[in-house]
């Protein structure tokens, strides 16, 4: 009995030691890897140079990624959603939004002040330097006002953003059901 105890009690004490040493070795790596991400955010990348063959990756474009727009009826308002890349090494505004598919498309954000849920209207949203914005459900957003016919799942629609130097990105947002799937 006494002796099988001492015996556990060896093992349990190598599977801590074995711990530890394992605990040190993963806060080494952990420790690695920030250091990485860390020089990652800090220095100037080489933009995509030799990893992207994609003609949307270029340096100094603007572009955008996941875009996509609510179904909704005619007349109605629906929201569109993007990612919108600027691989620039000066930050870039967006100061306005169209599409042929709505009267108008206004630049929201969805806030939240004193538990209540709102959309406020932006002028302008800015793209940092060498930065990505997403606008999402619950975050920024493109609102269309007075969709000109029913956007039907599976529709492409056509978006132009402009910017306030002047340049204007075009991407297609395809036509999501309600409920975003
Ligand atoms: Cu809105």
């Amino acid at each position: 009995m006494t002796h099988r105890a001492s015996q556990s009690s060896v093992q349990f004490a190598r599977a801590t030691h074995r711990w530890w040493r394992d605990r040190r070795r993963i806060a080494v790596a952990f420790g690695t890897g920030c250091v990485v991400a860390a020089l990652t955010a800090c220095e100037p990348q080489p933009r995509n140079a030799a990893t992207s063959t994609s003609a949307e990756a270029l340096p100094d474009i603007i572009w955008v990624t996941n875009a996509w727009v609510r179904a909704g009826d005619s007349a109605a308002l629906t929201g569109a959603y993007a990612t919108v890349h600027n691989p620039r090494d000066s930050a870039a505004q967006i100061v306005g939004a169209r599409s042929a598919a709505a009267d108008t498309v206004e630049l929201h954000e969805t806030m939240q002040h004193d538990g209540m849920v709102h959309m406020e209207a932006q002028t302008e949203i800015a793209l940092a330097a060498r930065d990505s914005v997403v606008f999402a459900p619950g975050g920024k957003h493109f609102m269309l006002r007075g969709l000109r016919r029913a956007l039907v799942e599976g529709e492409q629609v056509p978006v132009q953003l402009l910017l306030r130097n002047g340049d204007t990105i075009r991407f297609t947002a395809a036509v999501r059901s309600i409920t975003g799937q």
